[in-house]
């Protein structure tokens, strides 16, 4: 594949770029994703978005814990791959590069990333569910029972259906998605809302667009350029 001739012009030219990504450019660290291929993913035969949901946390947070314990368990061994170390190049790239991810996986922070607007959460992280004391569970062996501050019960400090996102988060993924000139939407179905709408308000308020996806999506249609293929190989030959 070649990087066609006007996005790389504009790719070259961009003092402001913004990227949203998803779970796709995880996938080639062996992360699997939610939706790909077909499947939706299940956990001990419930769907995720039937465990990853508000009505679940109120009714079993145990096995909500159990679900999230099983997943950070699993990512303690996944490192970043192409796509999240070239992310983490386009800061240097570029005068304003503003990083917003849907991923809780940190592995954009791993490959170097920095101020990433996490518009999910994080899975490293647990908060209280009472006075929203923030716990990091990175450097923790095991996670601690209770909230360290009150004691109450702690949860997955991830956005889990039905529930919103972190105070500001979209706000300002939005704003800087209304002054960029250049946006990639990279590894996302783009099912999932406030999320899928920033594309739309880069898109909007006259930015280009750019989707790297081995499947359309339903906003490809609305993109300037579709590159089909693996974001582990396709950003790369931005730099060739
Ligand atoms: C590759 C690749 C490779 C593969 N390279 N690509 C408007 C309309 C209808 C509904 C709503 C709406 N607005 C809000 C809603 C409700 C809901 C929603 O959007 N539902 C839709 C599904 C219909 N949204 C919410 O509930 C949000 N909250 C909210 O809106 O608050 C206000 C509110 C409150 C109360 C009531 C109503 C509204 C919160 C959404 C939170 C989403 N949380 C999750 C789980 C996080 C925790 C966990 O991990 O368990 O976040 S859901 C899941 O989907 C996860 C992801 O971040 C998110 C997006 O998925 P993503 O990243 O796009 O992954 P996939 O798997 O879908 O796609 C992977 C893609 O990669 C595919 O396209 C592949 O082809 C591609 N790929 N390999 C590049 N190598």
């Amino acid at each position: 594949m070649q990087i066609p001739a006007e996005l790389r012009q504009r790719f070259t030219r961009a003092k402001c770029v913004l990227a949203l990504t998803g779970a796709g450019v995880s996938a080639e660290s062996g992360v699997p994703t939610f939706r790909g291929g077909g499947n939706t993913a299940v956990w001990k035969g419930i769907p995720f978005d039937v465990i990853s949901s508000a009505e679940m946390l109120e009714r079993d947070l145990p096995a909500v814990w159990e679900w999230f314990d099983y997943r950070r368990n699993f990512l303690d061994a996944i490192v970043p791959n192409e796509a999240h170390y070239e992310i983490a190049r386009w800061q240097e790239l570029f005068p304003e590069l503003t990083l917003v991810t849907q991923n809780i996986d940190g592995l954009h922070q791993k490959a170097g990333s920095h101020d990433v607007i996490e518009l999910h959460g994080n899975i490293w992280r647990a908060r209280c569910t009472k006075c929203r004391f923030f716990h990091d569970m990175a450097s923790e062996a095991k996670r601690p029972d209770g909230c360290l501050e009150c004691g109450s019960f702690l949860r997955p400090d991830v956005v889990l259906f039905g529930e919103m996102l972190p105070p500001g988060a979209f706000e300002l993924a939005a704003e800087r998605a209304a002054s960029c000139e250049l946006c990639f939407v990279i590894g996302t179905s783009g099912l999932v809302y406030p999320a899928a709408a920033i594309p739309e308000i880069a898109k909007a308020a006259g930015a280009y667009v750019c989707e790297v996806n081995p499947e359309r999506t339903p906003l490809s249609n609305r993109c300037d350029e579709v590159l089909t293929g693996k974001a582990g190989e396709v950003l790369p030959l931005f730099r060739s």
